[in-house]
């Protein structure tokens, strides 16, 4: 009788290709196990590779190239706080400090506020890992009067201990002021062309950041802060403000709703942040962090720029709005009050325990090379 269909005696002696002891190919047992290894080496090495590519954060790689070795370096810079043995300082407390200001973000980074760090602790921290922190700033046309004061107070509060090399972009080499400056620290200047349009001074500092970076200061540097030069230094600026990426919340809009920030509205432009979103409002005076978000930032930043440019568009506040677009989505790790940029004109709130740097007044009129 035969079996129904389904029912022919399926198992696995009864088919030749799933038979242990024969084979429809031929093949051996010996010879499968072989076959299965091989198999298995490859989807080893295809995952290997794959992995490899793509270095999820899991996946550690035990042989890095040359290029790769800085980038663990700043992992390290950032995470590992070694303090050194017997440093005395004030016990800290998590129920008693500044209770006026908000010193968190909500999505955790310190918010730096006069009181909130030590800055004997942070500096015994940072000394011994002989770290070099970059500043550029551009004194271009009738700016390069403003650069005389703002290298001085540099050198009075910035980093003060520390390897500071300070990048001058000018149009004006022979107007450079002589500041001594002390040991560790350096002056070098950039060419630059002049320009009779602000706005462009002011847009195209991001794309001579990003290059500065990847032409001079891979090897060299740890840290980059890109400053105003039509400002002065008043108080300490210190490692209190390094972190991966590192804004400066604007002192014009930090007491205001979200709905008066000026940010680019055309939803056209790549600077767009749609109503109802943003955080803080951020300057363009001042930002910074671990070289590595710096180039981020001002590639980014550039780039959607040059995009916006090519459809007519130019933001708001040209790069600022930039700026702010990017620290939106790419929040900041650490965020300086209003205390690392103030403006001369504007009296001291009281939350503002001290003033640390603060855009000069000017004319605009006057120095402006457009209205
Ligand atoms: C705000 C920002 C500025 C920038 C600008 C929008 C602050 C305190 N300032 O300031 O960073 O985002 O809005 O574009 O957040 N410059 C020259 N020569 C010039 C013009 C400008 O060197 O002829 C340089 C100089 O370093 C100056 C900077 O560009 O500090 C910004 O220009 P600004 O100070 O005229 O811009 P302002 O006051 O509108």
């Amino acid at each position: 009788m035969t079996a129904p269909l389904g029912h022919q005696g399926i198992n696995a002696r009864s088919l030749p290709g799933l038979s242990w002891s024969g084979s429809p190919y031929g093949m051996s047992l010996n010879h499968k196990i072989l076959s299965l290894a091989v198999l298995m080496g490859l989807v080893i090495g295809v995952l290997y590779y794959y992995l490899y590519m793509h270095q999820p954060f899991w996946f550690q790689c035990p042989v890095k190239t040359t290029s790769d070795r800085p980038k663990s370096m700043i992992r390290y810079h950032e995470f590992r706080l070694v303090a050194p043995e017997n440093l005395a300082y004030k016990q800290p407390s998590i129920v008693h400090g500044r209770s006026d200001v908000v010193t968190v973000t909500p999505w955790l980074a310190p918010i730096v506020w006069e009181g909130t760090f030590q800055p004997a602790l942070l500096d015994g921290i940072f000394k011994p890992r002989n770290i070099t922190i970059a500043a550029t700033v551009f004194a271009v046309g009738k700016y390069i009067r403003f650069l005389k004061d703002f290298l001085e107070t540099a050198e009075q509060h910035f980093f003060v201990g520390f390897n500071v090399h300070i990048y001058v972009f000018t149009d004006q080499q022979d107007q450079v002021p002589y500041v001594k400056m002390a040991a560790g620290r350096k002056l070098e200047l950039c060419s630059v062309p002049s320009s009779n349009r602000w706005q462009e001074i002011s847009a195209r500092r991001m794309e001579l950041i990003q290059v500065l970076i990847e032409e001079k200061l891979q090897n060299n540097v740890e840290y980059i802060f890109c400053l105003d030069v039509d400002s002065k230094f008043h108080g300490r600026w210190g490692t209190e403000s390094l972190g991966g990426l590192v804004a400066v919340v604007h002192p014009g809009y930090y007491r205001d709703d979200r709905s008066r920030f000026p940010y680019e509205r055309r939803p056209q432009s790549r600077a767009y942040v749609a109503p109802g979103e943003g955080d803080f409002y951020y300057c363009g005076g001042a930002f910074g962090g671990l070289l590595k978000e710096v180039h981020q930032l001002a590639k980014t930043c550039r780039t959607n720029f040059e995009e916006d440019a090519k459809k007519g568009i130019e933001a708001n506040w040209q790069e600022e709005s930039h700026l702010n677009r990017y620290m939106w989505i790419n929040k900041p790790s650490k965020v300086l009050s209003p205390e690392y940029l103030w403006q001369d004109f504007k009296p001291r709130n009281p939350e503002v325990g001290i003033i640390r740097f603060s855009g000069v007044i000017k004319n605009y009129a006057e120095i402006r090379p457009n209205a």
